[in-house]
């Protein structure tokens, strides 16, 4: 009797049996899985079994060059998508590939706003109230106070009881 799955052939007065594509063995105590991929090294990669061979997959940020079998070419993620690092420039590694902010952006794709407010990067007066903005930040000067917010003054009215003067410069 053959195995689950190997095929019977006859011979002359007996008969054999064959293990199917990517097993061996005598196909009545059984059939044995041949492990292609021992000893193939998948760089930038992993060995993946096939019924009769082996695949190479590919780690993220490598591929195979058109026609190829190992994983020997950088993806070039810049190239394929320009705007993925939003606020920043987007940096070809490797294997991989970064981005680097523009100021007042963070995070692995530059689309996180910094709040430079809460976190005091701003360079407000101390007598100014800082806005968060998208990418950057606003000063401006409290009541009473007069200036670009990076500088204020402070502004006082005085009110004369009978102005009889206008005084022009
Ligand atoms: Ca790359
Ligand atoms: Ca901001």
């Amino acid at each position: 009797m053959c195995v689950s799955g190997s095929t019977c052939m006859n011979n002359p007065g007996s008969y054999i049996c064959q293990c199917p594509a990517g097993t061996f063995g005598d196909g009545i105590t059984g059939c044995t899985n041949i492990d292609y991929c021992q000893g193939v090294n998948c760089v930038n990669g992993s060995c993946v079994l096939l019924p009769t061979s082996y695949e190479c997959q590919c780690n993220s940020g490598w591929t195979k060059s058109i026609g190829g079998v190992v994983c020997d070419t950088d993806v070039m993620e810049c190239t394929l998508d320009p705007s993925r690092c939003n606020n920043g420039q987007c940096v070809e590694q490797l294997g991989s590939f970064s981005c680097s902010c523009q100021s007042g952006w963070e995070g692995s794709a530059c689309n996180i706003n910094i709040d430079e407010c809460s976190r005091n990067l701003d360079n407000c007066d101390g007598n100014a109230t800082c806005t968060d903005t998208a990418g950057s930040f606003t000063c401006a000067c409290n009541a009473g106070y007069r200036g670009n917010g990076l500088t204020c003054y402070e502004y006082i009215l005085f009110l004369l009881p009978n102005p009889t003067h206008i005084i022009t410069k």
